[in-house]
């Protein structure tokens, strides 16, 4: 059976948790407690950069989530989720790298602002929103009268994009400038496998925790 390490609060991991839910595949999850499990013998011999997730699948391990995706829609083509029509393709592409290359290092900046922690530089939260606001535009003219980026189901643009986006409002990023973006959100959260792998109250908690302690040894 599919063998998923990951951390419930961590968006590298969630996108293939809500691909691995999306294709309806049975799988077992394993959490890594992140304050330290991941330099263990055991989860290094899976990953050399301690670095969840992890997937292992039938003994073969893989890490970085954007191959362990690609893994996925090739051995489990079922419920498809990249579109063949090579624009289409380009577009979920296009997003997937901009959510993982410009907008989750400017969404990490602001979540200090996210979950009411003291903010320390000022001008770095505008420059971050700054970047946040470039990406948004780029995505809202990436979407046309469809659901989804480059299609009328879900692709795997909707699992990397769509676990970033909807923190943005609580960093201070409005959605309001971005109409087809805002609706995209609100439809992605509403589906059952964004509610199953929503973050608790409890998480949420643990995750002020591990932010503060970045913010006091200077890493955030
Ligand atoms: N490029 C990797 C990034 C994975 C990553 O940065 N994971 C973080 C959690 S969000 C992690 O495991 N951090 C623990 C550590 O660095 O020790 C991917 O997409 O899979």
């Amino acid at each position: 059976m599919l063998k998923l390490y990951h951390d419930p609060l961590s968006p590298n991991s969630r996108r293939v948790w809500i691909t691995l839910l999306e294709k309806r595949l049975e799988f077992e999850l394993v959490e890594v407690k992140l304050d330290g499990e991941q330099f263990k013998p055991e989860f290094l011999a899976l990953n050399p950069f301690h670095h969840i997730p992890v997937l292992v699948d039938d003994g073969f391990n893989m890490v970085e989530s954007l191959a362990i995706l690609d893994y996925l829609e090739a051995k489990y083509p079922t419920t498809a989720m990249l579109p063949s029509n090579a624009k289409d393709l380009a577009i979920v592409r296009m997003v997937e790298l901009a959510a993982i290359n410009e907008l989750l290092p400017a969404t990490t900046s602001l979540s200090p602002v996210m979950l009411g922690l003291p903010v320390g530089d000022i001008k770095k939260i505008e420059q971050a929103r700054q970047k946040v606001s470039t990406v948004l535009k780029f995505f809202e003219s990436l979407l046309d009268d469809r659901p989804f980026f480059g299609s009328e189901n879900i692709t795997l643009a909707e699992p990397v994009a769509g676990t970033i986006v909807p923190w943005l409002p609580a960093g201070g990023v409005s959605l309001s400038d971005y109409p087809k973006l805002n609706a995209w959100c609100d439809r992605l959260i509403a589906r059952p496998t964004w509610q199953q792998t929503q973050a608790t109250p409890e998480m949420m908690e643990a995750l002020r925790s591990r932010i503060q302690a970045m913010i006091t040894k200077g890493a955030l």
